[in-house]
């Protein structure tokens, strides 16, 4: 079975941009509801060994949509979990010249993924991935879908687009709550990480490693 990761942080750590109260609803209901479920449904099947990742990916395969949904949105907030960080940090090192190569600069980068994310028609995630190239884009999913399952994406941030991210402290406003995320909380040092993975084709952030469980055994 998964396990829900405990945050990287305090749950204060993001205020004011997030609050207490949010990351408590965001993680402690939210995140841990889809770990719950995911666990539920793979028990049903006969439970499941493998990792998050290949859950995911099989489970959008085989059309398993109710599956495929809670898993991604399990492993979707894990990794916007450490896509975020207390301390304001900026891009660094080779994903500067990237950033530069494919958006201009950083506030152009800004710009996209606000726009993106802002004009977004319903619940979903915008994120900045490399591409199959080894080119930073901007690319926005609906509800759980993400960049597992399309081959050759490797994702470097991402920010939670559904009102439940942000409604408490930003209310309608999610626009608002995109340009205060991307200026104070993208952890670009993680995001540098994602980058040399991809560049590499090495292995990218995975989620925490299933534990066995006691119906599997
Ligand atoms: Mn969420």
């Amino acid at each position: 079975m998964i396990t829900l990761p405990d945050l990287p942080y305090p749950y204060e750590a993001l205020a004011p941009v997030i609050s207490a109260d949010t990351m408590h609803f965001h993680h402690d209901k939210h995140h841990a509801t889809y770990v719950k479920t995911t666990n539920e449904l793979l028990a049903e099947s006969g439970g499941a060994s493998q990792d998050l990742e290949t859950i995911v990916v099989d489970a959008h395969r085989s059309g398993n949509q109710k599956l495929f949904n809670q898993s991604a949105q399990a492993w979707n907030h894990a990794f916007f979990w450490v896509c975020m960080s207390p301390d304001r940090q900026s891009p660094n090192g080779e994903l500067t010249g990237a950033i530069a190569s494919a958006f201009g600069d950083l506030p152009a980068l800004k710009n996209t993924f606000v726009t993106d994310g802002a004009e977004h028609f319903g619940s979903g995630w915008v994120w900045l991935v490399a591409d199959g190239s080894g080119a930073l884009k901007v690319i926005s999913t609906h509800d759980a879908a993400d960049p597992l399952i399309e081959s050759g994406l490797t994702p470097l941030l991402v920010c939670d687009l559904w009102e439940h991210a942000y409604y408490l402290d930003h209310q309608n406003n999610r626009k608002g709550f995109l340009e205060a995320w991307f200026d104070a909380l993208p952890n670009w040092d993680f995001a540098a990480s994602q980058w040399s993975a991809a560049r590499s084709r090495g292995q990218g952030w995975r989620y925490p490693a299933p534990t066995r469980s006691m119906a599997a055994e």
